[in-house]
């Protein structure tokens, strides 16, 4: 797993549930490399406090005792003024604070970074990737790398095929790290998009040949903090097992709401432990089995496995929706484009899914684990929500037949429901199904 999304960090609770999930499921490494700690990142010279370090200590303590690689990540990009010897020193130093906290990799981190190179650096070294290489070498030289001892990772600025320029094959900043990078440290990668449905193998082999080494998937699958109405509990899926034989390991980047992401980490297990990993279904299926002892509640409601399936369905993957949702839709579809009077046995089993849903959403509430709660609680209730309008459509429906009337419930105010700066630009800008974006009229 890598901790690696924009906004607030997971806190000590949180990483020490999530070393114990990793466990569970087989995984081993935990790459340390949350955007916005700003020691991480904005304030990287910075040594971690008393307090801070105790917190990362407990974390590598709980790494050491599970079997967990602890892999502290920097990202010194934002203002690193690599011509000075004196900023690498501090580097350094600040990785010697973490190992001696227990961390026993690291990682050097350029992505995201605003372009260009100061007068002094492209004086001294000509090129970005020159510098990101020179800076990591520099550090490869303190550390001494080696896969069992001291992994060190690095994270290019180009890090997914939709940033090489004009492609993978013949990106000069790819091309100029496969030949500067030492051959011990490793190299991070997103696949085809930052956010990659799915990742081809002959895309990573392509890759392979342009870096010269098997890269390490930063997997952004389950990551959501670019979409805050979204949340995926999906399968890890889209990735043939083939493609483990082409690449060092996977991380995987997930839900910035720590507790939303046992069915991630349980499949991503899967992947990489089972000699034949299993269909993605078929791992979604067994996860959510696991994850049910986690669905207790005192005040008396009681969760069954296909409940927490039908949730992790309607918050499922970035381009998929799980079946029972997928399926729900599909009547939807029925229903709108149907007068009531063809709408026959379509309407029942819509209602009664509808009903599912809110019941499951009024369970929800009672769950002894609040965390849980309410890590699912801000899209729960927009599901929630959702399925009261649609319900309240099919009514209408019926009573005013007359294709051309239009619907509006008191219920679901204009300006108050789905209001807000960004909901008003979606109206004006609104995005088909293909991506684009059609000005409405
Ligand atoms: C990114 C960021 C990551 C972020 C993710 C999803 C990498 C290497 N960097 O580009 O921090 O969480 O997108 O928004 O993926």
């Amino acid at each position: 797993m890598v901790e690696g999304f924009y906004g607030r960090p997971w806190t000590l609770r949180e990483r020490l549930a999530l070393i114990d999930w990793l466990h569970g499921a087989g995984l081993n490494a935990y790459l340390y490399a949350p955007k916005d700690d700003l020691k991480h990142r904005v304030l990287w010279r910075e040594p971690y406090t008393r307090s801070e370090a105790a917190g990362l200590r407990a974390v590598a303590d709980a790494c050491r005792e599970r079997g967990v690689q602890f892999i502290y990540a920097i990202a010194p990009g934002l203002d690193l003024a690599a011509a000075k010897p004196k900023e690498t020193a501090t580097l350094i130093a600040k990785l010697d604070q973490v190992r001696r906290l227990g961390a026993s990799h690291c990682a050097i981190l350029w992505d995201d970074l605003p372009a260009g190179l100061s007068q002094e650096d492209r004086r001294l070294y000509g090129t970005v990737a020159a510098v990101h290489c020179a800076v990591a070498n520099r550090v490869a030289d303190a550390l001494e790398p080696n896969p069992a001892s001291c992994r060190l990772l690095f994270c290019p600025t180009v890090y997914c095929g939709r940033m090489a320029e004009p492609s993978v094959r013949q990106s000069p900043y790819l091309r100029e790290i496969g030949e500067k990078l030492r051959p011990s440290i490793e190299f991070l990668w997103t696949g085809p998009h930052i956010v990659s449905e799915t990742i081809p193998t002959n895309s990573i082999r392509a890759l392979r040949q342009i870096v010269g080494r098997k890269p390490i998937l930063w997997d952004n699958l389950h990551a959501n903090d670019y979409d805050s109405r979204r949340l995926f509990m999906g399968p890890y899926a889209g990735r043939a097992p083939a493609l483990r034989q082409e690449i060092g390991g996977v991380l995987l980047n997930p839900n910035s709401q720590f507790d939303a992401n046992f069915i991630p980490i349980r499949t991503l297990g899967d992947w990489c432990r089972s000699a034949h990993p299993p269909a993605a279904r078929t791992a979604f299926r067994r996860a959510t089995a696991a994850w049910l002892p986690a669905f207790t509640c005192r005040g008396g409601a009681t969760f069954e496995i296909d409940d927490i399936g039908l949730l992790a369905d309607f918050f499922y993957l970035p381009c998929e929706l799980g079946n029972r949702a997928k399926a729900y839709l599909a009547d939807l579809k029925r229903l709108l484009g149907a007068a009531p009077d063809r709408w026959g046995t379509v309407e029942r089993r819509f209602e009664e899914a509808s009903r599912r849903i809110l019941a499951l959403c009024d369970k929800l509430t009672q769950l002894d684990d609040r965390d849980l709660l309410y890590a699912l609680y801000p899209r729960m209730w927009e599901l929630k929500e959702t399925v009261l309008l649609l319900l309240a459509w099919i009514a209408w429906r019926r009573r005013a037949p007359n294709p051309k009337a239009r619907f509006r419930s008191p219920d679901f105010r204009p300006g108050v429901f789905r209001g807000g700066f960004a909901a008003i630009v979606e109206r004006l800008l609104p995005m088909d199904d293909a991506g684009f974006f059609t000005p409405a009229v």
